[in-house]
Parts: structure tokens; C-alpha cells; sequence
């Protein structure tokens, strides 16, 4: 069967359609490599760097300024559970990107406590990726990864960085924390790539 077949939607006519290996559930786990993180909002700052080295700084008070979004997406984590229909709310990585001058080809995304997660930078782009603050409504728990976390529900769940503190841009792809442990360098749940080699 082609991976086309399986939809790329998380329902289709009525009927639940789930990327290869993967299991529903209902709940929201908590997955964290390390300690839980308290970041209060009045330090928090994200920082996007070029790779000329220009940084674009924004502030709790300038991200909520922002316009935001209400992305609703289904999340595949690579330990197979998938949880369809999440509500979100944050500010798109287009706006964020809208004034960057860069030429970039790969970004590496950076969590407060040291987490890193790669990706090309064009997996950014085009309503795809937001920095997000809200969940079903409520301010995101700091469990998972509030005040605020990267979302790109398009590849598995790992590259949604939580407590996100930047996005360094690069030319070059460099693997983050488990892209070095043997997952994936992209990890598209359709073409369920969970390891290097998939
Ligand atoms: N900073 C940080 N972000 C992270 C992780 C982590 O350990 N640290 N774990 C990743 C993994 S493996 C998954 S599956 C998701 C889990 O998100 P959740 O705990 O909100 O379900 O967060 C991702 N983002
Ligand atoms: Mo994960």
C-alpha cells in the first residue's frame, strides 16, 4: 500500500486514520527527557539567530502582542501514541519569521534546561509551526513545556521543543538531542520514520 492511501488527515469519512504503528488515545501524556521546568514570564525571552549571527529578541509582553492562531492538530509521538484533535493557541513561526533576513536551510531549536531538536527551516514556514501558550483553552501547564513550546505536529511529537527559548538558523543540518541518540533526522509519522535509517 502506498503511504498516500493511509489519508493525511486524522479522520476521513467518519473513520480514524492513524500513521503506520501508531495507537489512539485520549489522554495527554507527559513525556520529558529531565526535570520539569518553572520559567516565569517575566525572564522568558525567545531569541531567533541567523547564520550570519543576527538576533531577533522578543519579550512575554511582545509575543502575546502578536497576532495569534488557534491551530487545532493531532499529535503523533514516536512511542506511538497519537492524540487527534488538540487545541492550541500561539503565534505562527511565519510572523516570527517575517522580519528575519536569512538564507538558512536547517534550524536548531532551543529549550530552556538544554533540549535541542533540528529540522529544515522550511518545516517552519507556510502554517506549519507555532509557538503556542495555550491548550484546550487554558494556559499550557509547565509539564508540557508551558509558558511556551514549539508545535509541528506535522513530524513526530519530539520536535515539539518544550519551554522553547530560540531557534538558531543554520546552513548546515546538525542533530539535536535525539536525532543524536539514533532517531530520525526528520521524523514524518506518514513515512514512520522513528529512527536514523527509517
Ligand atoms: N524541552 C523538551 N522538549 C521536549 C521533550 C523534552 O524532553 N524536553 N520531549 C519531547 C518528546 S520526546 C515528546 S513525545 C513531547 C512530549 O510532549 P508532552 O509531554 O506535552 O506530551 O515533547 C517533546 N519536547
Ligand atoms: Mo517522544
Amino acid at each position: 500500500m502506498s503511504p498516500g492511501f493511509r489519508g493525511r488527515r486524522g479522520t476521513e469519512g467518519g473513520e480514524v486514520r492513524l500513521p503506520p504503528g501508531q495507537y489512539l488515545t485520549e489522554d495527554f501524556p507527559v513525556l520529558t527527557a529531565g526535570p520539569t521546568l518553572r520559567v516565569p514570564t517575566d525572564t522568558w525571552e525567545f531569541v531567533i539567530v541567523t547564520e550570519a549571527g543576527e538576533k531577533h529578541r522578543w519579550d512575554w509582553q511582545q509575543l502575546m502582542a502578536l497576532p495569534s492562531e488557534q491551530p487545532t492538530v493531532d499529535l503523533h509521538c514516536v512511542t506511538k501514541w497519537s492524540k487527534l484533535h488538540t487545541r492550541w493557541q500561539g503565534v505562527s513561526l511565519d510572523v516570527l519569521l517575517e522580519g528575519v533576513d536569512t538564507a538558512a536551510d536547517y534550524a536548531m531549536v532551543h529549550s530552556y534546561g538544554g533540549y535541542t531538536t533540528n529540522l529544515p527551516y522550511e518545516d517552519l514556514l507556510h502554517g506549519q509551526a507555532w509557538i503556542v501558550y495555550k491548550f484546550d483553552g487554558e494556559d499550557l501547564t509547565p509539564e508540557h513545556g508551558g509558558p511556551a513550546r514549539l508545535l509541528v505536529p506535522h513530524l513526530y511529537l519530539w520536535k515539539s521543543a518544550k519551554w522553547v527559548r530560540g531557534i538558531t538558523l543554520m546552513d548546515s543540518d546538525e542533530p539535536g538531542f535525539w536525532e543524536s541518540a539514533g532517531y530520525h533526522d526528520y521524523g514524518d509519522p506518514w513515512r514512520e520514520q522513528r529512527y536514523q535509517g527509517d
